[in-house]
């Protein structure tokens, strides 16, 4: 295959946001398509969709599709339509409030129901929100550990507020849809720029940084 036609193969992912409502589900979707979230809450209703745009590895185009599906809708009558096709679904919980990974239960039971016409059944990634929020922590790392154990979830800490662990997360299960292995440079482009005091520099002695490798477009729209 020459270059041109390799650059031609896209690969899609849909990836299904579920949890609770306030979470943060629109906000992880905001912050990694357009690096910003909403400040003040508004519900999502019905499904929202979000579009990323990178390069893994040697895939050139991968088009994320992130399906943000509002809280609300777990009662609902569509959430099978939401979820049916889905390559990977990230259970989004608040880390402030309990009862959101308890919710996450139910989510798992229409996750199941949702995909066992599903010849490849997607990959479960547990997501624990609002880490920024450190101090008012109901759920313990351990608890966090159990539930993805049980349920056979990879699993994510983030904050959407500060973009922590944002774009790693959803990278990874891109990476781990398209077996792609990622490198430490593409691991740690993905880390938040902690800001530092620099006393004495020597502009010689500073290692290379690597090429970033991955680039990215993005868009949404509405369906209800
Ligand atoms: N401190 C903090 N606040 C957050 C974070 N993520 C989201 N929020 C806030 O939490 C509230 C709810 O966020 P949304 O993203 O709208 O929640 P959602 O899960 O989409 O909610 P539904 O659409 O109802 O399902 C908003 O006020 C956000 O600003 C975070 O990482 N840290
Ligand atoms: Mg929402």
């Amino acid at each position: 295959m020459s270059d041109s036609e390799d650059e031609a193969v896209e690969r899609q992912v849909k990836v299904v946001l579920v949890g609770s409502p306030q979470v943060g589900k629109t906000s992880l979707a905001l912050r990694y398509t357009q690096d910003t979230i909403n400040k003040s809450y508004q519900a999502s209703m019905g499904v929202d969709f979000y579009l990323k745009r990178l390069v893994l590895g040697n895939e050139r185009n991968v088009n994320v599709q992130i399906w943000d599906v509002a809280g609300s809708a777990l009662a609902g009558k569509m959430t099978d339509k939401y979820l049916y096709g889905a390559h990977a679904i990230m259970f989004v919980y608040d880390v402030t409030n309990s009862n959101s990974l308890d919710t996450l239960q139910d989510w798992v039971t229409a996750v199941r129901r949702a995909a066992r016409a599903q010849e490849r059944p997607p990959i479960l990634a547990l997501v624990a929100n609002k880490a920024d929020l450190e101090h008012a922590r109901q759920v313990k790392s351990e608890r966090h550990h159990r539930f993805a154990n049980e349920h056979g979830m990879t699993s994510y800490v983030v904050s959407a507020k500060t973009g922590e662990g944002v774009s790693l997360s959803f990278q990874k299960v891109a990476a781990e849809l398209l077996g792609i292995r990622l490198t430490k440079a593409e691991q740690e482009q993905q880390q938040p720029v902690v800001t530092a005091e620099i006393l004495t520099f020597q502009e010689a002695a500073l290692p290379k940084v690597p090429q970033a490798a991955s680039s990215s477009t993005s868009s949404v729209c509405n369906l209800m």
